[in-house]
């Protein structure tokens, strides 16, 4: 048994036992009331799920097993010459909720880079597809494509006991992992670099060898995708692609059909898509003005107009978060530190200073803040990936780490089918008769 292996099961054998303690002796003590609006709204707050990997905060954002993104840009070892945190770092942490050694990181970065082979099928079927077909769809199908190699799926078949859920899980997640850096980077080669694809390189970390198979070879987008990687990985349960990946996986559908499903929520431009939707606004409205030196009142105007046809301000908002996204503040500090005269970066900034008044001036829009999603186009376009639709790609090769991690604790926990009640309107209509009376 390997050593993140190894751990892992030592971590979540005292946690099983601790949680039948909780159970037996405070399973029936109220945790939340439900409001008719919740119901109606999206079930925004109701506190009815378990997610080890990482708890939001409203007004701090995201902590992963405790640490503040600050925190792990301090903490989390760096190998390879980086100066941000590696997501293997982060993915450890997330599983065992121990911080990893440097040691550890190398470890699971070649660890990785052994699993990462991929069989020939799932080039096939990505290179069947048209490039007509978004990015985001060719990621789905192609980590359905390599379903067919799902360990867990096969165990189970052959009539694995519940007791082993988890470790099939952990192969799985290792698996899916490793190998999700060389699809993404080949439906990218495929549709936008004329099918050049480019190889492997061993020598180099999870997030570096992503950039590198994109065709990339700046150490400052190294490390942009090591911060990538990291910030994008997790955000509790709640959220659609988190939600949707545990729900899937809540069935016993295994890693690969559990994700796919994830990415499919992931593709919506409420949640990940967000981040390519952004850039074609800018986009948008540098045409409608017709320069890239486009003022703070110019861009009030356009927030303006935006709002007036009906649409929403992408990139800001949150369904929990009430203020600027630590994560948005990253990738503004990383700006600030390698490319604080871009263009596209000082108009990220200008709609940062723009926007939240207009929001705010509403009256409805619950958080005028910017979101993740409003930072990270303008940092990869100035390394050079101009392309938006692939975008919400890199985020779900990053997101695959916490929700995959969590997958193998939902397994270890053998937390059961879930299945909530829903209600009709009649009934909610007979409810509020009944509580009336
Ligand atoms: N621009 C304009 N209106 C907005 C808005 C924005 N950025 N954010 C919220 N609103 C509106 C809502 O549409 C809603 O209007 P109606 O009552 O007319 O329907 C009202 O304000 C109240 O919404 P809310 O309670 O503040 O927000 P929700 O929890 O319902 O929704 C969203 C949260 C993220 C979906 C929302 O803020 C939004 O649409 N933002 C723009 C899209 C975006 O950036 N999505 C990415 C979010 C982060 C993420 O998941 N990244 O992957």
């Amino acid at each position: 048994m390997d050593r993140l292996k190894q751990l892992f099961k030592s971590k979540f054998t005292v946690q099983v036992e601790e949680i039948k303690a909780i159970v037996k002796e405070h399973g029936t003590k109220k945790i939340d009331d439900v409001q008719i609006e919740q119901v109606y709204g999206g079930m925004r707050g109701i506190q009815s799920m378990i997610w080890e990997t990482s708890s939001l905060d409203s007004k701090e954002g995201i902590r992963f097993r405790s640490y503040s993104i600050p925190e792990l840009r301090e903490k989390l070892p760096q190998i390879n010459g980086a100066t941000e945190p590696l997501p293997e770092g982060l993915f450890w942490l997330m599983l065992t909720g121990e911080l990893p050694t440097t040691d550890d990181v190398q470890w699971l970065s070649e660890e990785w880079q052994r699993r990462s082979a991929i069989p020939d099928n799932v080039f096939k079927t990505i290179s069947h597809l048209s490039c007509d077909i978004h990015p985001m769809t060719q990621f789905s199908i192609a980590i359905m494509a390599m379903q067919q190699n799902s360990i867990f799926a096969h165990r189970y078949e052959q009539g694995m006991s519940k007791s082993e859920y988890w470790d099939a899980m952990y192969e799985d997640t290792m698996n899916l992992i490793a190998r999700l850096p060389r699809v993404a980077a080949y439906i990218y080669r495929k549709c936008f670099h004329g099918n050049d694809q480019i190889a492997s390189d061993s020598n180099l970390d999870w997030s570096a060898n992503f950039a590198h198979m994109l065709g990339k070879t700046d150490p400052a987008f190294y490390d942009l995708m090591r911060l990538y990687m990291t910030i994008h990985a997790d955000h509790e349960g709640g959220n659609a692609s988190a939600h949707t990946v545990h729900l899937v996986g809540s069935t016993l559908s295994d890693a690969y059909l559990s994700l796919s499903a994830g990415i499919n929520a992931l593709a919506g431009p409420l949640h990940g898509l967000a981040n390519q939707e952004v850039m074609d606004w800018i986009y948008d409205m540098i045409k409608d003005l017709g320069t890239r030196k486009i003022s703070k009142d110019q861009i009030a105007e356009y927030v303006k107009k935006t709002l007036a046809q009906g649409i929403v301000v992408p990139g800001y908002g949150h369904a929990v978060l009430r203020s600027p996204d630590p994560r948005f503040l990253a990738q503004k500090d990383f700006a600030a530190a390698h490319c604080p005269d871009d263009e596209l970066v000082q108009i990220v900034w200008n709609v940062f200073e723009v926007v939240p008044p207009i929001l705010e001036s509403l009256g409805k829009v619950k958080n005028p803040w910017p979101n993740v999603d409003a930072h990270s186009g303008a940092l990869l376009e100035h390394y050079g990936v101009k392309e938006h639709n692939f975008y919400t790609v890199m985020f779900g090769v990053s997101r695959a780490l916490g929700v995959l991690a969590q997958l193998c604790w939902d397994r270890a926990y053998n937390l059961p089918l879930e299945r909530p009640k829903s209600l009709t309107t009649e009934e909610i209509k007979q409810f509020i008769a009944n509580s009336t009376n």
